[in-house]
């Protein structure tokens, strides 16, 4: 039985719900919404409005993760989970994440109110901290519903001091709770989630909607570079210990080695402070991050390497101290064969081509794989532009993508008993 579906009226209904969400920000002047913050609240309780008109029982966990239920089989039948993330970067686009919860819940309503009743469960989950923007830490709630959190994420500190846990004791949450968030993976079938592209791909392909293939490995540094504050007037330029030249020369070293990769490695220093940082003084302690990412885990650990040596031998050429601390590490996750067919024939059900294609965006689907398979849907991004507040998809292809979900559905079988979606990973 195939749904009917008004994808303009979808697209339009989710457009609307992204615009009310991308005006739940920190600063008028753009969108901000970090982890634990009364922005997060604010737009946690919208999605539990949405969730709960949409037919869906309502729960919160001690993360924050705002999850909708629909269990038309009974509370013990085996669950699909579809989510993504409500938190975003600083300045952010309106679609990074948010898209996939709205576009889940507008499918979970259509699914309910077309008389479906598939003999699964479905949860839809809005995961608070994805981005990583507030703590150095990132995937946290979803890491945490999978099963996977670490503990010593709790002792993190925000720009202010804050750590996670006062954070999320302020929230009105209970660490102590935090293993209960964790699913059995016996109850879950597997995890999808739909997500804004953030690369160009879809639209050079003139497509709509995409598959992911996989979701590559990450690494997060800290760099520490110490050297001598000084006059900036008095001392020669062959006398100086300047950190932020070091630092600079270490940040040029790591775009080179990125650059030399075959296998499309890309790495950025997003992040830098400078100390004192007065106009007329020579830096004498610089901090900065680094974002190092690649489909290969092999080649993206020997960058590591590579670096770590080239920055100490940058750091004695010129008399300086260099620490280098990883706080994030993330293997390449494939996405699920299975879930790859099944989320391809829901898009052509649709009469469009879809595209598989690898993720460089890192994804709460990282997390998610430690506990089910999982499967990726992406739409189509105007330009490839995200993490910026130009990033844009139309109501249209959002349409697009809550028909493919609700045709996803309606075709998911349990599987077999003894069975599991997981599937021929070949
Ligand atoms: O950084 C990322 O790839 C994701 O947007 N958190
Ligand atoms: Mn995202
Ligand atoms: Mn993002």
């Amino acid at each position: 039985m195939s749904t009917a579906l008004d994808i303009e009226a979808l697209g339009a209904r989710a457009a609307s719900m992204i615009d009310a969400l991308g005006s739940i920000s920190a600063s008028p002047e753009h969108l901000t919404r970090l982890f634990l913050t009364p922005e997060h609240r604010r737009a946690a309780d919208l999605m539990a409005g949405w969730m709960h008109d949409a037919g869906m029982a309502v729960t919160e966990d001690a993360l924050g993760t705002v999850r909708g239920h629909w269990h038309p089989a009974g509370e013990a039948a085996p669950r699909l989970l579809i989510g993504s993330h409500i938190d975003t970067v600083e300045n952010a686009g309106r679609y990074d994440g948010c898209m996939g919860v709205v576009v889940a819940i507008l499918a979970l309503e259509a699914a309910i109110r077309s008389g479906l009743r598939p003999a699964y469960g479905i949860d839809v989950l809005a995961f608070g901290d994805e981005e990583g923007s507030r703590f150095p830490t990132t995937l946290s709630s979803s890491s945490a519903v999978a099963g996977v959190f670490q503990p010593s994420m709790l002792a993190a500190e925000d720009a202010q001091g804050i750590s996670f846990e006062q954070a999320l004791r302020a929230y009105g949450k209970d660490p102590a709770e935090i293993p209960a968030a964790a699913y059995d993976p016996n109850g879950v079938i597997a995890y999808l989630e739909a997500h804004i592209e953030q690369g160009p791909v879809l639209e050079v392909e003139d497509e709509p909607l995409g598959v992911v293939s996989a979701i590559a490995g990450a690494s997060r540094l800290s760099v520490t570079v110490t050297g001598e504050a000084g006059h900036a007037g008095t001392v020669p330029m062959r006398l100086r210990h300047d950190a932020l030249l070091g630092a600079a020369e270490m940040a040029l070293a790591v775009e080179r080695i990125a650059k030399a990769d075959r296998h499309g490695m890309v790495a950025t220093v997003g992040r830098v402070h400078v100390d004192p940082g007065a106009v007329n003084v020579i830096p004498s302690r610089v901090v900065f991050t680094i974002d190092l990412r690649s489909p290969s885990d092999l080649s993206r650990r020997d960058a590591l390497t590579r670096f770590e040596r080239e920055a100490h031998k940058i750091a004695d050429h010129r008399g300086l101290g260099v620490v280098i601390s990883a706080f994030h590490e993330v293997a390449t996750v494939p996405c699920y064969r299975d879930l790859q067919m099944r989320l391809g024939n829901a898009v052509a059900s649709l009469g469009h081509r879809a595209v598989t294609l690898p993720s460089g965006a890192g994804h709460d689907g990282q997390a998610m794989s430690h506990l089910c398979p999982i499967g990726m849907l992406f739409v189509r991004c105007r330009g490839g532009v995200s993490h910026n507040p130009a990033e844009y998809a139309s109501p249209s292809d959002m349409g697009l993508a809550v028909g493919a979900l609700v045709r996803f559905i309606e075709r998911f079988e349990l599987p077999q008993r003894g069975g599991d979606a997981r599937g021929a990973q070949t």
